[in-house]
C-alpha cells in the first residue's frame, strides 16, 4: 500500500483504477525510459517523479487545499499560471495523454472527439486521477471546438471556469483577451480571498519565466550535435513541468543544463555525432505520450525539438510589459499568450514560420507533423506546413494517431523517413 493512498482516498480517487493506471504508468517507464542509454545523471531529479508520479507533489497540493489555499487545474497554455500564482494558488496541468479512461468518457463525449479531450474529461469522470481530484477549479478555454463542448459537459462534474481565447490576433482581440484575463484575476481573488498586487503579478511572472527560461536553456542545448539528452526525456521534463512547484523545476532543469552543456564541450551525446536528427511539430504530447519519441530514437534518429505546446509554444514568449500598474502587467501577460501560434488561430501563418525557422535551429534533417486524430486545427494545418518544408527542400512525414496500442504502421513509416534522410 503506498504511503499517500489516505490522501488519494480523501481526494474522492477510485483507488483501484488508479492503481492499475500506475501500474500501466510504471511498466511504460521501465520499458521507455529505464531502456535508454547514456542518460545525464541530473535526470535523477525526473525519474524520482516519474517513479511516484501522484505522490508528493499532489500531497503538497491537498496540504495547500487543507491550509485554505487554491489548486487550479487547466488543460490549456492560454491560461496563465502567474495570475494563480499572484493569488498564493498552486497550478497544475491536466492534459492527459492515454487512452486509460477512453471508455468513461465515452459516455458523456462523441466517439469522434480527440483522445486528448477523452483522456483528460475521462480523467475526471473516472476519478482516477488525483491531480484532477484535488483542483478547486478546472479552468478552461475556448480554443478548439471539441474542448468548448467538453467543458460545458465538464462543469456538470467539477467546479469549472472558462475563459474565451479570441480566434483571430489583432489589437481589437488583444484588447479583449486583456479584460477576460482582468475578469479571471477578479474570479481568483474572490476564490482564494487574496488581491492580485502589482508586486504578487511581477513576482508570479518572475517565477514562471524563469521556468521558461530553464526550458529555453535546456532546448538550445538540444541543437549541439551530438544531442547531449533524447528527445524522449525532454519531452518528459516539459511534461513534467506541467504539475511540479514552479521554483523547484526551474531549479532542476537548469541543475541539468549545467551537465548538458558540459557534455557539449565534451562532445558526449546520446547518439553518435551526425543521427539523423528531427523535429516533431504539431498537437501536445501529454504524459505518457511517449509512442511517437520512442519509436524514432529506438530506429536511431534524435528528435531535437518539439513544436507543440508540450515544447516551444510553452516558453518561447516572455512578457514584455509597457508599466508597472496590474493592468500593464495583465496586458503584457494577454500580448504573451497571444504570441502562441495554436492552430486555434485564424489565419495562422506564424506557426508555418515557426516550423521552417526551428528545423533550421534545430538542423533538422527531417520534421514530423503529428497531430491527434479528430484533432481538426492541427490536421488542417498539416499541408500548409508541408509546402513550406518543401520549399526548404525540407522532408515532411505526416502522422495521425490516436492513444491507441498499435505501433506496426507507424513505426514502418518512421523507419522508411529516417532511411531516407
Ligand atoms: S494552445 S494546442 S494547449 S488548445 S489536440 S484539444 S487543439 S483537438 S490541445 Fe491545445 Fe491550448 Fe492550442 Fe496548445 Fe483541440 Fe487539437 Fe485536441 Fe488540442
Amino acid at each position: 500500500m503506498s504511503q499517500y493512498e489516505n490522501i488519494w482516498a480523501d481526494l474522492g480517487v477510485d483507488l483501484k483504477k488508479h492503481d492499475r493506471l500506475l501500474r500501466g504508468l510504471s511498466v511504460l517507464v521501465r520499458r521507455l525510459h529505464r531502456k535508454q542509454k547514456h542518460r545525464p545523471k541530473a535526470m535523477d531529479y525526473f525519474d524520482d517523479i516519474l517513479n511516484d508520479p501522484h505522490g508528493h507533489r499532489v500531497k503538497e497540493m491537498a496540504e495547500h487545499r487543507e491550509q485554505g489555499g487554491i489548486v487550479v487545474g487547466s488543460y490549456c497554455v492560454f491560461i496563465p499560471e502567474d495570475l494563480v500564482l499572484a493569488v498564493g494558488g498552486l497550478h497544475v496541468g491536466l492534459c492527459a495523454g492515454t487512452n486509460f479512461a477512453e471508455e468513461d468518457a465515452d459516455m458523456y463525449l462523441p466517439r469522434n472527439t480527440c483522445p486528448l479531450i477523452k483522456a483528460s474529461f475521462g480523467f475526471k469522470v473516472s476519478y482516477s486521477c488525483p491531480y484532477t481530484q484535488v483542483s478547486s477549479v478546472i479552468v478552461g478555454e475556448t480554443t478548439c471546438d471539441g474542448k468548448k463542448k467538453m467543458f460545458e459537459e465538464l462543469a456538470n462534474h467539477h467546479p469549472t471556469y472558462l475563459i474565451e481565447v479570441p480566434q483571430k490576433k489583432n489589437k481589437r482581440t488583444r484588447e479583449f483577451f486583456t479584460e477576460e484575463l482582468l475578469e479571471f484575476k477578479r474570479y481568483l481573488e474572490k476564490l482564494s480571498g487574496n488581491e492580485v498586487t502589482a508586486e504578487r503579478l511581477r513576482q508570479g511572472i518572475d517565477q514562471v519565466e524563469s521556468k521558461f527560461r530553464a526550458l529555453q536553456r535546456l532546448f538550445r542545448c538540444r541543437q549541439a550535435d551530438p544531442s547531449p539528452i533524447s528527445g524522449l526525456d525532454a519531452l518528459t521534463i516539459v511534461q513534467l513541468g506541467m504539475q511540479d512547484e514552479v521554483n523547484r523545476f526551474a531549479k532542476q532543469v537548469n541543475r541539468l543544463c549545467d551537465e548538458l552543456e558540459e557534455r557539449i564541450s565534451q562532445g558526449i551525446g546520446v547518439t553518435a555525432k551526425g543521427a539523423p536528427r528531427i523535429l516533431i511539430a504539431g498537437s501536445p504530447m501529454s504524459l505518457p505520450n511517449w509512442r511517437l519519441h520512442n519509436l524514432i530514437e529506438k530506429a536511431g534518429a534524435i528528435v531535437v525539438c518539439e513544436e507543440s505546446c508540450i515544447g516551444t509554444r510553452l516558453f518561447s514568449k516572455l512578457c514584455e510589459p509597457k508599466g508597472s500598474t496590474v493592468r500593464h502587467l495583465v496586458e503584457a501577460l494577454a500580448g504573451r499568450h497571444l504570441g502562441i501560434n495554436c492552430a486555434c488561430f485564424t489565419p495562422n501563418d506564424e506557426r508555418v514560420e515557426d516550423v521552417v525557422r526551428l528545423a533550421k535551429e534545430y538542423k533538422a534533417d527531417a520534421v514530423i507533423h503529428y497531430a491527434l486524430q479528430f484533432c481538426h486545427p492541427y490536421n488542417s494545418e498539416a499541408g500548409k506546413v508541408k509546402k513550406a518544408l518543401d520549399a526548404e527542400g525540407i522532408p515532411m512525414l505526416e502522422v495521425q494517431t490516436d492513444y491507441g496500442d498499435s505501433d506496426n504502421q507507424l513505426s514502418m513509416r518512421v523507419e522508411a523517413l529516417i532511411n531516407m534522410v
